[in-house]
């Protein structure tokens, strides 16, 4: 069932054929392998935790699609949906009450979305609430951090992290020096450095935008009195406070971080998790901002699919199972227990390692630590992470082909599939 040594022969044929087809062979840089090295799996199917590849492998997957698999992979009961969702067509191109439905269920459940925008992708999300900021505020200018990801927009790829960082892109080119000028950055968890941006740039900062738990450089929570220290900065100078819960959406809390941290954002971006697997994003938050938004107002943003029947029919099924009682324990104890586990191997066989967990999302960094933000996380050891992979990969577990991402586990995760998963890492680790 789960091999060592592995058979990628189609999986090497698919991909030699895609890199002619496609840049890199991907839709997605990340998906290349290319920071650690080695073959990309060619996804046949996927289930549950699990994932077979083309030549037959099946693998424990903490990819999950890079999150919206919250719930497992294909759950029957989204697939149903779909189903039935698919006999009164693909796409309508108007109102349609199931866009009601899933943007009450949003609302109800993150506490700082009062109305909410449904876009097709994180990206579109988060370009969207920037020129809303921007709109909102009559100022130009934006803070983000280094190592935080939000979608490939221009004005977000400065020391962005994800895929940029993954490739160690000098950023990118193809970007005017006059869409990033008015973007500034400053280290994660660092205060001090932020005060000193709006210091030095008085009444000219729309907002602050942040992933709050940051998964694009790796797995790096908040320090305790971050968050709420850039709530009464945002405050004090009358920005606009955002929450990126693209990815946090949904997986800390079915209200997201802003939810388990208690700090209500004056905008939230979400996606992934509210699509459950097909192509969803939303930008909402406080009415008297969300209004300015055409045609309600006069910031423009528009999209052909955004809100289609199919992609708001899965997303309102996966919430519908989230939101059953004890979804967010578990993901919590499942996840606790590996990441802790993998912590203690790595320190077994003689590791440098630090990381963690919260709900379902994890990640490990090959490094004493602790990693506080991007810069910290540059140091851990980028080749060990390779190997770990590579090897992981061998027996059958499916990581993030990168040290700047994290790890999502799902309520179809079972105890099992955790006990091979640290017997795995044992293996691999003694050998690193
Ligand atoms: P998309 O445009 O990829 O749907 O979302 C962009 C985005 C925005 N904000 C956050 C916090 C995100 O994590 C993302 C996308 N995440 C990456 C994984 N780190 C997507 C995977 C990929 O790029 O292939």
């Amino acid at each position: 069932m789960f091999t060592s040594s592995l058979k990628t022969t189609k999986s090497e044929e698919i991909f030699a054929a895609a890199q002619k087809l496609m840049p890199g062979g991907v839709s997605s840089p990340v998906r290349a392998f290319k920071s650690v090295g080695g073959q990309p799996i060619v996804f046949d199917r996927v289930k549950g935790a699990y994932v077979w590849d083309v030549d037959g492998n099946q693998y424990i997957d903490y990819v999950g699609t890079w999150g919206p698999a919250i719930c497992g992979h294909a759950h029957p009961e989204v697939i149903k949906a779909l189903h039935d969702a698919l006999e009164k067509g693909t796409s309508f191109g108007a109102p349609c009450v199931l866009e009601n439905i899933l943007a009450e269920m949003v609302i109800d459940a993150v506490p700082s979305i009062e109305m909410v925008r449904f876009v097709n992708s994180g990206t579109e999300a988060c370009m969207s609430v920037l020129r809303l900021m921007r709109a909102f505020t009559g100022r130009e200018k934006i803070i983000k951090f280094e190592g935080c990801y939000h979608g490939h927009a221009d004005m977000f790829l400065v020391k962005a992290g994800s895929g940029v960082a993954t490739l160690g892109l000098p950023d990118s080119p193809g970007v005017p020096k006059s869409t990033t000028e008015n973007t500034l950055t400053a280290p994660f968890n660092n205060l001090e450095a932020v005060k000193a941006l709006f210091e030095q740039n008085p009444d000219q900062i729309a907002g602050v935008i942040l992933e709050p738990v940051v998964g694009n450089a790796g797995f790096i929570p908040p320090d305790g009195g971050f968050l709420p220290g850039l709530r009464e900065l945002t405050r004090e100078h009358g920005a606009l406070l955002v929450f990126d819960e693209v990815m946090t959406g949904f997986r800390i809390a079915y209200g997201g971080a802003q939810e388990k941290f208690g700090i209500m954002p004056d905008l939230t971006t979400l996606g992934k998790v509210i699509g459950g697997g097909l192509p969803v994003g939303a930008y909402g938050g406080r009415r008297d901002i969300m209004q300015m938004v055409a045609p309600a107002g006069p910031m423009y943003q528009a999209g052909t699919l955004s809100g289609n029947p199919l992609a708001m029919t899965a997303g309102i099924k996966t919430l519908e199972i989230l939101r059953q009682p004890g979804s967010y324990e578990y993901l919590e104890t499942v996840t606790k227990r590996l990441a802790d586990g993998l912590l203690q191997i790595a320190r077994e066989t003689g590791h440098a390692v630090c990381g963690g967990s919260i709900s379902g999302m994890f990640g490990l960094f090959f490094t004493e630590g602790p990693v506080h933000n991007y810069e910290d996380a540059r140091k851990s050891d980028l080749q060990k992470f390779s190997r770990f992979h590579r090897g992981m990969l061998e027996h059958g577990v499916y990581l993030a082909p990168s040290q700047f991402e994290a790890g999502f586990t799902s309520l179809a995760h079972t105890d099992t599939d955790i006990d091979r998963t640290l017997q795995a890492a044992r293996e691999v680790m003694a050998k690193l």
